[in-house]
């Protein structure tokens, strides 16, 4: 199979890649709330519910037949890391509105995970071209403690929005806040607007 094109995400073309506040460092750190989970592909499935005509489940040989982008993009930890330079590969975010006809009334998404981790984003930036559901980076199955077997990778949002070990997305009327967003961490995320910490609005 031809492999496809490389998507180049709009931050890498910068001349100063690094947001205000990070610093680099050279290999993957490994972050995540709670445990790694013990998951393999046999027992994955893919769940797009919500504001969609009917709902669909995928398993992990169905989703991989899609498997046809390849993005490079920088990351950036809220904590203050980043690493520049990486080469992902997966299903492009958007191949979701080939798969749902979602609902006209639908404009956030939010982003589960095994274990219970969610994150949210507005349905736009979601379906943003470099936005991807990754099987590897740099050219390597993902490792368990980086989200084996697939993750989602936001390269224009802080990294907390890249859930590992996901498992599905649900379409919502309303923007709901997911995991992090609803213990301080900003709604948005935006790194060069350092939209690290939300107000204290966001704090139960
Ligand atoms: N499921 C899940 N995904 C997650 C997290 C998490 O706690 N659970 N943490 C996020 C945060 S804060 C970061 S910085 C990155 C870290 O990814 P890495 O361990 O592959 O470097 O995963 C993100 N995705
Ligand atoms: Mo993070």
């Amino acid at each position: 199979m031809k492999e496809p094109g490389i998507i180049k995400s709009p931050d890498t073309l910068r001349k100063n890649r690094i947001p205000p506040g990070q610093h680099t460092v050279g290999s993957l750190p490994v972050l995540h709330h709670g445990e790694t989970p013990q998951t393999n592909s046999s027992m994955w499935a893919f769940t797009i519910k919500g504001l969609v005509e009917e709902e669909k489940t995928l398993d992990f040989d169905e989703f991989m037949g899609f498997a046809a982008a390849r993005v490079f993009s920088d990351i950036h930890c809220v904590t203050g890391w980043s690493v520049l330079g990486n080469l992902w590969e997966g299903v492009p975010a958007s191949l979701i509105k080939d798969l749902v006809r979602i609902r006209p009334d639908a404009g956030y998404v939010i982003v589960r995970s095994w274990g219970g981790f969610t994150t949210n984003l507005p349905m736009e930036e979601f379906f943003d071209s470099d936005v991807l559901f990754a099987v590897k980076h740099n050219g390597k199955i993902l490792g368990p403690e980086h989200g084996f077997p697939v993750r989602l990778v936001v390269p224009r949002l802080y990294f907390w929005k890249s859930a590992k070990w996901v498992e599905g997305v649900e379409f919502l009327r309303e923007d709901t806040p997911g995991f992090w967003e609803s213990r301080g961490y900003h709604n948005h995320g935006d790194p060069w607007k350092e939209e690290r910490y939300g107000s204290t609005e966001n704090f139960l």
